[in-house]
């Protein structure tokens, strides 16, 4: 069963420990955000998710200290992916190996929801909502990441993102 909670804002500590507050969150919960949890077991399974949301893209990403040229690289780049942001297409992300945390904002509550993806579990991650990730204490993850087009890098951080069309619109969907 997927892990998912909501997060404790303790920013004392660091973001790839499990920030547990010991409220958990349900599916149902997360299926309100427009957020989709599902364990697939075969890349077969994954691929069917894909072709029945019509995704034409995908690339493969590892996420540790030895995937970077340096420790400060690699530190540069867990920075980033854990800068609150949105990006202006969903995109799944399934884990082949390894763990990760994503965390998806609660419009309505504030709360970060903290989601924990172990190997294969896959999330469908809804265009326009403000999320941030790591890896966990494991300091490793490798994912596949799927796009419906071509990959649409940009990530639009908080509070620019707050004015992107996407953003407006996921915020009407959850009214
Ligand atoms: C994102 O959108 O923040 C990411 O894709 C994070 C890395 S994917 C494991
Ligand atoms: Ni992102």
């Amino acid at each position: 069963m997927v892990e998912a909670y909501v997060h404790d804002n303790n920013t004392h500590v660091d973001c790839r420990a499990p920030h547990h507050s010991g409220k958990s969150v349900s599916l149902e919960r997360l299926a309100s955000l427009g957020v989709f949890y599902r364990h697939c077991r075969s890349q077969d399974e994954v691929d069917a998710v894909a072709c029945a949301r019509h995704y034409s893209n995908r690339d493969e990403v590892t996420i540790s200290p030895a995937s970077f040229p340096s420790e400060d690289a690699f530190r540069d780049k867990l920075a980033v992916f854990y800068t609150e942001h949105l990006h202006e297409d969903e995109e799944i992300r399934y884990a082949l190996a390894g763990e990760g945390y994503f965390d998806l904002r609660d419009a309505t509550t504030g709360d970060w929801i903290r989601v924990k993806l172990t190997t294969g579990d896959l999330l469908i991650v809804p265009a326009g909502i403000y999320h941030r990730f790591t890896v966990t204490e494991s300091n490793f993850i490798r994912a596949q990441r799927l796009f419906k087009d071509e990959p649409k890098w940009q990530a639009f951080n908080r509070p620019e993102g707050d004015a992107r069309p996407v953003h407006k619109e996921y915020l009407a969907s959850l009214a």
